[in-house]
């Protein structure tokens, strides 16, 4: 069993992988960056240390410095959480050779799925459906036009060493392909330092459903169901839920099945997600997350399984805690990401100090987060603070049930997206259920409803904050008199 865990991360995550450590008994160890110094996860922990500069280049992704660290603290694991290097094969590779347990697939698998090409054809080949396009990387104009005449307008150009949206290029016609095909092409080379492209057909507002899959160094594979995320701006998801309201128990059996078969066939060890396009009641494979996810809870909410103690049980050779048979999908789940952020003005960034913080409470919430009053955000990483999570009996007790964790949730001294989450949860076609990946783009009045919303009904940390800045007020006038008093009187 592993006995002490380095967590290669920051903020929210690396708290929730000390948290399954503290309660499987695994002492953890904290790297931080200068920014981080008064980070919650960098007191959190059993064991800190400082590893360079804010610039994560400088720090988070500095695999020479986090295997120097792994080794003088003795850890013989390490969790890379979501992000940074947590898909790396050269990380997971520099693991494997100093004999530190990387929390995750082995760097072969990464490796394979990291290639967003190869990973098609692997799925493929394991018998999943995917969306028609390619099976090798398209150089030439000749073959993109042969490809594209098949299956037909319009069709998407996507880097294949990409994923998650960067880079990709719809193409309405054939008179479009040249140009598109060339400047995909020079995008793929500048931001993933490889120039190879794929070819798909364009899906219109599909959903996004991805599944939570877990896979044993035994060879036993389940999946825990699926979560829906459509809600996502500039490619950065908003809104996650378990179950997608859109699968019926029927489909999630069968796409279930064909996922951790699919983990089977490549030798999955660890926790991933396997992405689709839902659209026209059929589901498309997409690419293969490698990894834990930001929106992980909502599935642990609806099974009560804890993801991320499964993936230090995995990496300690044991086998998975559950059978398929014993997974039970209970209630809804719904997660909405906290950022300090505008949304008002753009969702420009908002750091700063939180000068005052209160998490909302009470039956069915949870809050993962990793800041508290007084924690100044530092401007170098991304913008998400917290992530609110809810459960109810179904949907509709889940979404009401968002509704008034909002109203509770307290973030004074920065700019938070809350109006745009309040907005959301009263949104009707939200709470039909009918979402679609250009959701945001077609509600065009959620601008509008946000300041409506707020309106209505002010939130309960703005009545809270009021008092609040009443009493230090009161308290700096009162300690000023203490001093002149003493003054005076000598
Ligand atoms: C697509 C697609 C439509 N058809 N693939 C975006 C995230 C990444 N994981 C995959 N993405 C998409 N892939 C096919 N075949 C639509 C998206 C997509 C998208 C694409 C370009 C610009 C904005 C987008 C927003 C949501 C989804």
């Amino acid at each position: 069993m592993i006995k002490k865990i380095l967590i290669a991360n920051r903020g929210e995550i690396a708290i929730r992988v000390m948290r399954a450590c503290r309660e499987m008994g695994i002492s953890s160890v904290a790297v931080y960056s200068e920014a981080d110094q008064e980070a919650l996860f960098a007191k959190y922990t059993d064991e800190a240390y400082c590893i360079g500069p804010p610039p994560a280049t400088a720090s988070y992704l500095n695999i020479r410095k986090l295997i120097e660290v792994a080794k003088a603290s003795g850890a013989d694991a390490i969790h890379p959480g979501y992000g940074f290097l947590a898909e790396n094969p050269k990380f997971a590779r520099a693991c494997e050779e100093e004999g530190i347990k990387f929390i995750g697939p082995s760097s072969r698998v990464l490796e394979l799925m990291g290639d967003k090409v190869t990973a098609r054809r692997e799925m493929m080949k394991a018998g999943v459906p995917v969306v028609p396009g390619t099976d090798e990387c398209v150089a030439e104009f000749g073959e993109a036009r042969d490809i594209a005449r098949e299956i037909g307008y319009p069709v998407i150009i996507k880097p294949s060493g990409g994923g998650g949206g960067i880079g990709m290029t719809i193409v309405a016609d054939e008179g479009e392909l040249a140009t598109a095909l060339k400047s995909t092409q020079a995008i793929a080379t500048t931001t993933f330092g490889l120039c190879d492209v794929y070819l798909e057909k364009y899906l219109s507002n599909p959903r996004h459903i991805e599944f939570q899959i877990l896979g044993d160094s035994k060879g036993n594979a389940i999946h825990l169901g699926e979560r829906e995320c459509s809600i996502q701006r500039r490619h950065q998801k908003l809104i996650e839920e378990s179950p997608s309201p859109a699968v019926t128990p029927a489909m999630r059996a069968r796409m279930g099945k064909i996922a951790a078969n699919a983990a089977k066939f490549v030798g999955y060890e660890g926790a991933g997600t396997m992405e689709f396009l839902f659209s026209g009641g059929r589901f498309y494979f997409l690419e293969v997350n490698a990894r834990v996810q930001v929106e992980h809870p909502v599935t642990e909410m609806v099974t009560g399984v804890d993801i991320v103690k499964e993936q230090i049980r995995i990496a300690s050779g044991l086998p998975l805690s559950l059978k398929q048979k014993e997974v039970r999908m209970n209630g809804s789940a719904i997660e909405c990401r906290i950022n300090a952020e505008d949304p008002l003005n753009d969702f420009v960034p908002s750091p700063g100090k939180l000068r005052n913080y209160h998490a909302p409470g009470g039956t069915g919430i949870r809050v993962d987060s990793g800041v508290y009053t007084g924690y100044t955000i530092p401007p170098f990483y991304d913008s998400m603070i917290a992530k609110l999570i809810v459960w109810g009996r179904d949907r509709h007790e889940a979404i009401i049930r968002m509704r008034r964790a909002l109203y509770e949730y307290m973030i004074v001294g920065i700019k938070s997206n809350i109006p745009f989450h309040r907005a959301v949860m009263e949104n009707p076609r939200f709470v039909k259920g009918e979402l679609g990946t250009h959701f945001i783009e077609t509600e065009t009045t959620l601008m509008e409803d946000m300041k409506v919303v707020m309106e209505r009904e002010k939130p309960l940390g703005e009545k809270l904050s009021r008092s609040f800045e009443e009493r230090k007020k009161i308290a700096a006038i009162a300690a000023v008199a203490a001093v002149a008093r003493m003054h005076r009187t000598g």
